[in-house]
């Protein structure tokens, strides 16, 4: 661990001063402008395994990999070799390619749910595809959502949650007008009776319930088992489509994603749709969605519902992510990958603990959470009581000491196969020395 970095050094605020003059805020996405935890965002200059370095030379353990792509780390070998063979191929061709086949028959063959497959470019691209497609297949317009579950940017899923279960959302965000957002139902996270009660009311008219599984955008938040059988039910039930984003959990918490896990509690289990990105793009922008046949087969140029892009299944981007791929179906490559992250939720926690300070985390594969709270919470009002300032002060008394969490408490974390014992364990020290402190 190198000691003693400054909270601001001169390169990255130079840098933040003339970003703000022409980008807004300094930043293409605003969770990286720190404004949640105050002070100057680190410009990353170069990255290799586990860590990264900013502008100012200084290096950090990188617990967001990228926000979940890099599972491998940076710069791994294997990844390397193929995008640099496939960038000297071409960029890109607008037209199909071998390695888009090779993609699909990869993302069919580890996940179960999945017999066909659309390549896009971003998480957005694929959640806003589904939703479309969902509505589409059924005939029906309206979608439930959770609150606290994010998927993406596109506007019917820029909502917060309504006065009651009769009445849907309102928007989130500037320039989506109510009228997109009329379809969309927004109910608690964990909360059963609210599921039944709205299947209940507009069952008929449900084209899809959508949910990150293991939700990643309020930190760390599992579905229940009970839960998600319940929301499988009632979909069944009613005709509507079970949509798992699993852009973060995908590839990320288990070979077969977070559905493979409650695969494991309830027999049988599988979404009808599913959208992934971040680990099956190993970096690059990639994403795709996919699901049953009878499903994806109302995709234009087959059926009525029209979704295109020109980058979709791009060389390069499909290189890098069949190399990932390959890599994450090694023998033990999860069993590895889980335990170091376990491990790391373990330090911290009795760290913590030793010095009296609240704290709990959890983990499921390469992905963790945690909040300075006494026990986990179970929906986004529950994840609305964590101290943000303790956690902001948490957040720079770790990058002072060379460690890099998503700044923001709202966000998962990422462990990778690069990051060591030493690694784990260098962590676990800078936050006793900060949890003595308090
Ligand atoms: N969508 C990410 C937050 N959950 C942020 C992505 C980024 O800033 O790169």
């Amino acid at each position: 661990m190198e000691p003693n970095i400054k909270s601001a050094t001169s390169r990255n605020d130079a840098l933040f001063e003339r970003a703000k003059k022409l980008i807004p805020g300094g930043v293409n996405s605003p969770v990286r402008a720190f404004k949640a935890v105050g002070g100057t965002p680190r410009f990353i200059q170069r990255a290799q395994g586990a860590y990264f370095w900013d502008a100012d030379g200084q290096r950090y353990i990188d617990y967001i990999g990228s926000w979940g792509p890099m599972i491998l780390g940076h710069g791994h070998p294997a990844v390397l070799e193929a995008v640099q063979k496939a960038v000297l191929e071409g960029f890109s061709y607008g037209a199909p390619t071998e390695r888009e086949v090779e993609m699909a028959e990869e993302i069919v063959k580890l996940v179960p749910s999945i017999e066909m497959v659309r390549l896009v470019s971003s998480g957005t691209e694929a959640t806003m595809s589904v939703i479309r497609l969902a509505r589409g297949a059924t005939g029906r317009n309206k979608i439930i959502k959770f609150e606290g579950c994010y998927h993406g940017h596109s506007d019917a899923l820029l909502v917060k949650a309504g006065s009651g279960l009769a009445t849907f959302g309102s928007p989130t965000s500037a320039g989506v007008p109510p009228e997109v957002v009329q379809h969309t139902l927004v109910l608690e996270y964990n909360h059963i009776a609210q599921i039944e009660e709205a299947f209940a009311l507009h069952g008929k008219d449900i084209a899809c319930l959508m949910i990150e599984p293991i939700a990643g955008n309020m930190n760390f938040v599992r579905a229940s088992v009970p839960f998600i059988k319940r929301c499988r039910e009632l979909c069944t039930e009613y005709g509507a489509l079970l949509v798992f984003d699993e852009v973060m959990t995908g590839f990320r918490v288990a070979l077969g994603g977070a559905q493979s896990v409650y695969a494991k509690h309830i027999p049988g289990f599988k979404p009808d749709m599913t959208a992934l990105g971040k680990v099956i793009g190993g970096g690059m922008p990639m994403a795709a969605f996919g699901g049953s046949r009878a499903v994806m087969e109302n995709l234009a140029p087959i059926g009525g519902v029209y979704q295109a892009g020109t980058l979709s299944g791009n060389p390069v981007a499909t290189a890098c992510g069949l190399a990932t791929l390959r890599e994450i179906q090694k023998p033990g490559f999860y069993e590895a990958l889980a335990e170091r992250t376990r491990n790391l939720v373990s330090g911290l926690t009795q760290a913590a603990n030793q010095a009296g300070v609240p704290f709990c985390g959890d983990s499921e594969g390469g992905m963790f959470g945690f909040f300075l709270l006494e026990s986990l919470p179970q929906n986004y009002g529950q994840v609305m009581k964590t101290d943000s300032p303790a956690f902001n002060r948490f957040f720079h008394a770790m990058l002072d000491s060379g460690v890099y969490y998503a700044p923001a408490l709202y966000e998962a974390g990422f462990v990778s196969a690069a990051h060591t014992d030493e690694d784990i364990a260098a962590t676990v020290d800078a936050a006793a020395r900060f949890f003595k402190s308090c």
